[in-house]
């Protein structure tokens, strides 16, 4: 399953995690932010600088938030302020996640544990968009009926 990038410059990329990690200049145990978790992970800053790079894009500008999407279509919108300790969390045991496969966000800054997305197999990085506070939630899965009724 891919990881599909956008930076909202005009640019995106499909990643599969291997590509994604081994881009990935600051990897250590999870644990060693998040007591109690198991696993590898990954910096998300640190990560985002070098995919900018790799690709020849002006990094001056930092981005203000973050918003990422989840196979199950949760999500979650982070400024960029919050997220100086978040990592993705790519491996158990040497192997893929078994759970929140492909890779999960960890936000220990946040605001909230629910910012912890699973399944994350969409990334926005935002550059003009103002947002002061973290949010998270499922997309609206609004009908075509209800839209009507409500009008
Ligand atoms: N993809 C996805 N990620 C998610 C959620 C979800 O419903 N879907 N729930 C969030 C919420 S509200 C919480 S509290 C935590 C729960 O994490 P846990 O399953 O490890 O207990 O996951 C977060 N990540
Ligand atoms: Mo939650």
């Amino acid at each position: 399953m891919n990881i599909t990038v956008y930076d909202d410059l005009g640019g995106s990329e499909q990643c599969t995690v291997a590509e994604m990690s081994s881009l990935a200049p600051n990897h250590f145990p999870l644990k060693e932010r998040v007591p109690g978790v198991e696993g590898q992970a990954f910096e998300l800053k640190s990560w985002y600088h070098a995919w900018m790079n790799k690709r020849q894009v002006n990094t001056d500008r930092e981005p203000v938030l973050m918003k990422v999407e989840a196979v199950d279509e949760f999500q979650a919108t982070i400024p960029w302020n919050q997220l100086n300790q978040a990592v993705f969390l790519y491996e158990q045991d040497g192997k893929p996640l078994q759970k929140g496969f492909p890779i999960r966000l960890y936000v220990p800054d946040g605001s909230s544990e629910c910012l912890n997305v699973k399944s994350v197999v969409t990334i926005w990085f935002e550059y003009d968009q103002t947002v002061n506070e973290a949010s998270y939630g499922f997309k609206n899965r609004i009908s075509i009926d209800e839209l009507k009724m409500n009008k």
